[in-house]
């Protein structure tokens, strides 16, 4: 039985609800990526929410990408933890134990090994379009953060490139789930057989299971086993950016980070431009913004139009239809009929405008799929952060209508005010932690 799905909504209310989100995980330092599940600092989550925090104050929000770069790695990794004081999250440092293995990880603060997309300059970018709707006190201090960061997110952008695409074919790999932010999506069901735990897998006890009440939400016990063991791949390599790359057993070509990094490489360029950066830097970040875009492209399947991901492992594409596989969306580079087929896809039957569901917003996995599992993480809910992606890649590319669609749908989505990291796409339930931070960053951006 269909549950009546009437959410209206106020943008203001919202907005304030937003705020208060965001206030109250601000542990001074950080702003935790949610209040109980996640304690500490996420790397893609600390880019929205400093967007987010734009609207409450420019300096605040340069404070959180600053507080990240200061994480940085030696060697221009960011990491996909920077770990507060408090406990609260497994795995935490220790399991991880970069500062005693890795010589480019820092002593502190402490984080994890591995990275996650490179959404940075994207969102240094939006600061300082806020910044500049603001005070010349805004003004400056965006100006400002563009100044400081500018070089740290070019060796980020230029990492990528040396240690995960050394072929320059384009599209950038992955070496855990984890690091492409959509930990369990079917996309990676396959790469992960290859995963095979060991008998001498350290033995751990899952805190998530105990915060999340409904255990279907988040990833199964198997797949745990298959993320911990990777980090016990990634601890016998000591973090070694080059041996890691050798000997890690999950190793993907990912479809989607790669489009985040050609247009957030395209972003900085932009920046570095404008902010008399070095022109040689600038010209490679638009080299390697070219090269992703037109790798990206050049992913998609013929028959769908759906950009894939590619095991380097196997050497196989994989052929899985999930949300990833709009990546050309978020980049752009196809010609323009094959980008108004892609964008009407997103938005019709199959997908956004799929009858079932109760507002109009992308779910990770098509409810006409085989692997659509309505409530479980990364194989089938709403993620109101994605959205937001989306929403922003189709302004920049001129698809005006269709980002105010996934806006004002987005919205009824979340008129509960719960602030949810993700949500049930045919009854509009919320799911997993409430008042995450980056979904409550990303509605005030767009109530803003
Ligand atoms: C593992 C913090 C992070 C997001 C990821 C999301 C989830 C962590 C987890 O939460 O991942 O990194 O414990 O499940 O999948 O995208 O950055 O919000």
């Amino acid at each position: 039985v269909r549950r009546a799905f009437r959410r209206t909504y106020d943008v203001t209310d919202l907005a304030m609800g937003a705020a208060d989100v965001l206030r109250s995980n601000d542990i001074g330092t950080m702003v935790t990526a949610a209040p109980a599940l996640y304690p500490h600092m996420w790397s893609w989550d600390a880019a929205f929410i400093s967007i987010g925090l734009a609207h409450l104050g420019v300096d605040r929000a340069g404070q959180e990408i600053r507080t990240l770069l200061a994480a940085q790695w030696a060697d221009g990794m960011i990491p996909h933890i920077v770990y507060g004081d408090r406990g609260g999250y497994f795995p935490g440092p220790g399991r991880w134990g970069t500062a005693e293995l890795s010589a480019s990880a820092p002593q502190a603060p402490l984080t994890s090994g591995i990275c996650q997309p490179p959404v940075h300059a994207i969102a240094v970018g939006r600061i300082l379009e806020v910044a500049r709707r603001g005070s010349a006190e805004d003004r400056a201090a965006g100006e400002q953060l563009v100044r400081d960061s500018w070089d740290a997110l070019y060796r980020w952008h230029a990492w990528l490139s040396q240690y995960r695409d050394p072929d320059g074919t384009g599209l950038i790999a992955v070496v855990h789930g984890w690091e492409s932010g959509m930990d369990n999506s079917p996309r990676w069901d396959q790469p992960y057989t290859a995963v095979v735990p060991g008998p001498d897998l350290p033995p751990y006890v899952r805190l998530d299971r105990e915060l999340v009440r409904d255990g279907a939400e988040r990833p199964t016990d198997l797949e745990y086993d298959r993320y911990l063991w990777l980090i016990e791949e990634m601890r016998r390599a000591s973090y070694d950016p080059v041996k890691v790359y050798d000997t890690c057993s999950f190793l993907v070509a990912d479809v989607f980070v790669s489009a985040i990094f050609a247009v957030a490489s395209d972003v900085l360029a932009d920046l570095g431009e404008e902010f008399g950066q070095p022109a040689a830097h600038v010209a490679e970040l638009r080299t390697w913004a070219a090269r992703s875009r037109a790798a990206v492209a050049a992913s998609c399947h013929p028959e769908t139009g759906l950009a894939r991901d590619f095991d380097r492992r196997t050497g196989q594409w994989i052929d899985v239809e999930t949300l990833a596989g709009f990546a050309p969306l978020i980049c752009g580079g196809l010609d323009a009929d094959a980008e108004r087929a892609l964008l009407a896809t997103l938005h019709g039957p199959r997908w956004a405008g799929h009858p079932e569901l109760v507002a109009k917003v992308p779910p990770t996995v098509s409810p006409d799929s085989a692997g659509f599992k309505s409530r479980e993480y990364w194989r089938g809910p709403q993620w109101p952060v994605v959205s937001w992606l989306f929403g922003w890649a189709h302004a920049r590319h001129g698809h005006t209508a269709a980002a105010a669609t996934l806006r004002t749908e987005t919205l009824k989505l979340v008129g509960d005010g719960a602030f949810s990291e993700y949500y049930e796409p045919v009854t509009g339930e919320a799911l997993g932690s409430r008042m995450q931070s980056w979904t409550a960053a990303v509605i005030l951006d767009w109530c803003t």
